[in-house]
């Protein structure tokens, strides 16, 4: 099975895109094709300041490395070390009709909130198909929140195929976990950095880390009162972590009463630290080795271009285009 995944370099990585994501990358690691890749291209519609960008970019490589992805299993890379995928774009531009991006819920929301969106967003859902259709992709896992933009590529795949009657495209299917499709942040809602609800999965200092547990939102309800563990954002974070075994105890406690928010936080943070301790001590390791980090990158993009130039060559050639060898 190909598999191909991208995520952002656009701030540090979130318990969203690690349990909606990342998780899937890692148990997906061994597969026939398990390309993975850090969207710079993409992060270029909200980060326009090169440090920062450079920045994110490493610590994305680093975070992911540090997560469980292997390199010897997987191939990372960053988007924009493959050329071709802008070329593919402009190819699929050419028969994307208007209204299919029209309904895009990136650039609905943006306009919704009132904000200008610029050409780069409005289009963001067909650099997205080219960079899954350049790999014959088969299965991209991902949350939610862009099982619309593989349905985009599904349809621009058969469009393609279909105009220039051809089998160019091979349409992939997005893999969502049920449980964790929409990981929700400090404040209920779904965990995005544009919300200001996320909680990352590396912090500074593990104090950092506890104060971002203690200030998930919650009732007023007073240590003596039994509480809804369901409708609770901290319960909730906590089946993230938790066998069912812990949660059923858990929700006991909360229905008992005599355990205040502050408790079910620290049980929280302690879960969390269980779970991701193993991976900050690698980031620590691999913090001293940015020239390693970066030939990881660079051996990644050699093979992930192989199979671009592969791909756009059959795309070029279904055109009438010439076919550069
Ligand atoms: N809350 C979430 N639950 C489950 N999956 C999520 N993903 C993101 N948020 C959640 C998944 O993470 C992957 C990478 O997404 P991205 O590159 O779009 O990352 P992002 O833009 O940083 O995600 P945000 O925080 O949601 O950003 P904004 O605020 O810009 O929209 C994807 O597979 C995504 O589904």
């Amino acid at each position: 099975m190909k598999v191909l995944s991208g995520i952002q370099p656009t701030g540090r990585f979130h318990w969203g895109n690690y349990f909606g994501a990342i998780q899937q990358y890692i148990a997906l690691q061994d597969n026939e094709q398990a390309f993975y890749f850090i969207a710079d291209f993409h992060a270029l519609t909200t980060v326009r300041d090169r440090d920062l960008l450079k920045g994110f970019t490493q610590d994305a490589a680093i975070d992911l490395l540090s997560l469980g992805l292997n390199p010897e299993q997987a191939t990372l890379f960053r988007q924009s070390d493959i050329p071709e995928v802008t070329e593919l774009t402009w190819l699929l531009m050419t028969l994307t009709q208007m209204h299919l991006l029209e309904k895009c819920h990136a650039y609905k929301d943006k306009k919704a909130k009132g904000l200008a969106a610029d050409a780069g967003l409005f289009t963001y859902p067909v650099l997205m198909a080219a960079d899954i259709l350049i790999y014959d992709s088969e299965v991209v896992p991902v949350g939610l929140d862009q099982v619309q933009h593989i349905e985009v590529t599904r349809d621009l795949a058969q469009r393609f195929n279909t105009i220039y009657g051809r089998e160019v495209f091979v349409l992939p299917e997005a893999r969502v976990l049920e449980t964790t499709a929409k990981v929700p942040g400090t404040d209920g809602d779904k965990m995005s950095k544009s919300y200001g609800n996320i909680i990352e999965v590396f912090h500074p200092t593990p104090k950092k880390f506890r104060k971002k547990i203690m200030s998930i939102k919650t009732d007023s309800k007073t240590v003596e009162e039994p509480k809804d563990p369901e409708s609770c954002a901290v319960y909730t974070l906590a089946k993230l972590f938790s066998t069912s075994e812990q949660l059923e105890e858990l929700a006991a406690r909360y229905r008992a009463g005599g355990m205040g928010y502050g408790d079910a936080k620290q049980y929280l943070y302690d879960r969390a630290m269980d779970y991701f301790g193993p991976a900050f001590e690698k980031r620590a390791e691999l913090e001293q080795k940015p020239g390693e980090v970066e030939d990881i990158l660079q051996a990644g993009a050699a093979k992930a271009r192989v199979k671009a130039q592969e791909v756009l060559s059959r795309a070029r050639d279904a055109c009438g285009l010439a076919i550069h060898k």
